[in-house]
């Protein structure tokens, strides 16, 4: 695994702090200079999503229709190596995601960020780069959420569901507010036409097609059956066993509290909110998403 061994490492949990208007941690803004004056090139593909959207799944899929062939690339390298994680600063544990990304052998660079549209650094938009956005509905996104915060050392403490889910409403998350995030992202797409913003539900729905999608995006011609190859590569199943996938080489998740690659599914909120708290969720959302166009399912 490139001489880094993540097994050993511990890490405290961070606080919650404002950061240019957005709750963040430390680990994704020590680094600020350097992210923000990250210079892009035009063949980059940045990959942006809200943390728990499906981030693993699309970068893993571009990761195959770039790089499917190359082997070692294959069985010896973490997704997190290959998809650089462009603000992330954890000393202990990895190179900076600007160090990796500018170090990256192959191209296109493949880099990933959780930021919200306003902080993404301003190389991208000049170099023109593709963007490859993915939502998530936010019931599933906000379980996915805690489920992640409980077992990752390196997030807030996310205390119980209903504590989580409260916070969830206000916007204190690390990345921010969900809502500011997919509308944020969702206006860009009006005006920037290099974006494909794609939606989870779509991808489990019908993967075959959303590969397709992305294919005809990136002016891809990988074939038919490679494409098929890749589609079945990447189901849940697969990239759960998948130790290059499932973070299982990260000592700071603790699987035993719950795995990274926990449920791949739509609709499963309905098995952690109560009535009370859907009815509740359901008025604050029609509130936060009043000046926004972007729809989504939360069942398929
Ligand atoms: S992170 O930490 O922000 O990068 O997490 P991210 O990869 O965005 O999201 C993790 C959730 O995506 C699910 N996932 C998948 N679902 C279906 N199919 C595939 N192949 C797949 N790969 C990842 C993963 O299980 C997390 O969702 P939940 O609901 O917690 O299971």
């Amino acid at each position: 695994m490139e001489n880094i061994d993540l097994s050993s490492m511990k890490l405290s949990r961070p606080e919650l702090f404002d950061f240019e208007g957005v709750s963040m941690i430390h680990y994704f803004t020590d680094n600020w200079e350097k992210v923000k004056n990250f210079q892009a090139r035009p063949d980059d593909i940045l990959i942006a999503t809200y943390p728990k959207a499906g981030t693993t799944w699309v970068s893993y899929i571009l990761d195959l229709l770039y790089f499917g062939n190359d082997a070692e690339r294959q069985t010896s390298k973490p997704i997190y190596l290959r998809v650089p994680f462009l603000e992330s600063y954890f000393p202990e544990l990895l190179p900076p995601g600007t160090e990796l990304a500018d170090n990256l052998p192959t191209s296109p660079r493949l880099i990933k960020t959780h930021l919200p549209v306003q902080l993404v650094p301003k190389s991208f938009w000049e170099q023109n780069c593709k963007v490859v956005y993915v939502a998530r509905n936010a019931k599933d996104n906000a379980v996915s959420y805690f489920h992640f915060d409980r077992m990752n050392m390196g997030q807030p403490e996310p205390g119980d569901w209903n504590n989580f889910l409260q916070k969830f409403m206000e916007g204190k998350n690390v990345f921010g507010p969900w809502y500011d995030h997919v509308s944020g992202w969702w206006g860009k797409k009006q005006t920037y036409s290099n974006l494909l913003y794609m939606f989870y539900e779509d991808m489990v729905e019908d993967t075959g097609r959303e590969v397709e999608r992305l294919c005809s995006f990136l002016g891809l011609s990988n074939s038919v059956e490679e494409r098929e190859k890749i589609t079945k590569g990447v189901q849940f199943n697969a990239m759960k066993q998948n130790q290059m996938t499932n973070y299982s080489t990260i000592s700071v998740m603790d699987f035993k509290i719950s795995p990274f690659m926990r449920k791949g599914k739509v609709g499963d909120w309905k098995n952690q909110f109560t009535v009370a708290q859907n009815q509740q969720f359901d008025e604050v959302y029609k509130q936060k998403m009043k000046n926004t166009t972007v729809k989504f399912r939360t069942t398929i």
